[in-house]
């Protein structure tokens, strides 16, 4: 097949999540994860609560507790979430973010990372390549820089002036699961769960400040050059220190149309509970005319300033991880497609 048709045909797979396999692979990890959990149902919203306070999406207690660390030490929300998303960069087993992630459909691990702070300063980082801690660099083109974003050769350039280690971020594992792809999959790539790890985090330290970040390798398999919404303020992250925040994953396409989480953000700010501003944002997607919600999974946690949280997803098996007074736990999140 010429490249021209590959791509093509390459697109209208590759950048939407194949529901019925998606879902099936969903059920598998996630439930199994959710079974081994302490499982809050989160129907209602996932209630109030004291702070400090760190939400994550997914599964991911081990980067909470590292972030729940900092905030118990009297550390800031800015150094709690970037070092919470650290830990899941430096996890080469986690295959869609930092170190591990899947490649593009050309074999680059390329990196989307965004972090924003308690006064509404962010920085950003867009198809970075080889360079672990992404949200990291992205933290330095918030302190270091006049700009909000720098991406591609640019950002890496930066880095490494600014002291990261270059490395090869394809390890042998997604080397392998992509060369499988092209040999199986060449024409109709399989959508892997491992799409769902984008780990975005808020966190509200003892001053009641929030911060937020979020990182990625983004989706696997994704045409050369792609960016999701994962780096760009107000779609995969906002915070509004006066208000709440709000972290975005799933199919990026789809939350940048939305602009969701400054969506999410601004619903909260009319009065919303951050489970009823997820639950609106979600229903804008799914009520788009000709919406194809069935094929894709998007999903939205938020915290408010009172320490309210909430999450809601299109799809069953998005889940939330919080550490909160006390307890790190894993809450199945409510969803919308019930049929
Ligand atoms: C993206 N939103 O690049 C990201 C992917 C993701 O869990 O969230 N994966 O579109």
């Amino acid at each position: 097949m010429k490249r021209r048709n590959f791509i093509k045909k390459a697109s209208i797979t590759g950048v939407g999540f194949a529901v019925g396999s998606v879902l099936v692979n969903c059920e598998e990890k996630y439930k199994k994860k959710l079974e081994e959990s302490s499982v809050a149902n989160a129907t209602d919203g996932n209630g109030k609560g004291s702070i400090p306070l760190v939400v994550a999406t997914w599964h991911v207690i081990d980067a909470t507790a590292k972030a729940m660390e900092i905030l118990q030490a009297g550390g800031s929300s800015l150094d709690a979430v970037e070092q919470g998303c650290m830990v899941e960069e430096a996890d080469e087993k986690g295959q869609s973010v930092g170190k591990g992630g899947l490649p593009d459909r050309e074999g680059n691990v390329t990196l989307d990372a965004c972090i924003m702070d308690k006064n509404g300063n962010c920085g950003s980082v867009v198809y970075l390549q080889n360079i672990t801690h992404a949200v990291s660099v992205a933290r330095k083109v918030m302190e270091e820089t006049p700009h909000v974003m720098l991406a591609g050769k640019g950002a890496e350039q930066f880095a490494i002036e600014q002291g990261f280690q270059p490395e090869n971020l394809l390890t042998e594992t997604s080397k392998e699961a992509w060369e499988k792809w092209k040999v199986e999959s060449e024409y109709k790539p399989i959508i892997n769960i491992e799409n769902h790890d984008t780990i975005g985090m808020l966190a509200i330290d003892i001053n009641g400040d929030i911060s937020g970040a979020c990182t990625t390798s983004g989706l696997a398999y994704k045409m050369a050059g792609r960016v999701g919404d994962s780096p760009i303020i107000g779609s995969g992250l906002f915070v509004d220190n006066e208000i709440g925040g709000c972290v975005a994953t799933g199919l990026g396409e789809e939350v940048v149309k939305t602009v969701g989480s400054f969506l999410v953000v601004e619903l909260m700010r009319q009065g919303k509970s951050p489970q009823e501003a997820c639950k609106e944002a979600i229903r804008r997607i799914v009520n788009k005319p000709n919406s194809n919600y069935k094929n894709f999974q998007v999903g939205y946690i938020a915290v408010n300033k009172q320490g309210e949280t909430g999450s809601y997803s299109i799809h069953q098996w998005f889940s939330m991880t919080k550490f909160q007074d006390g307890v790190n736990e894993q809450i199945q999140s409510d969803y919308f497609n019930k049929a």
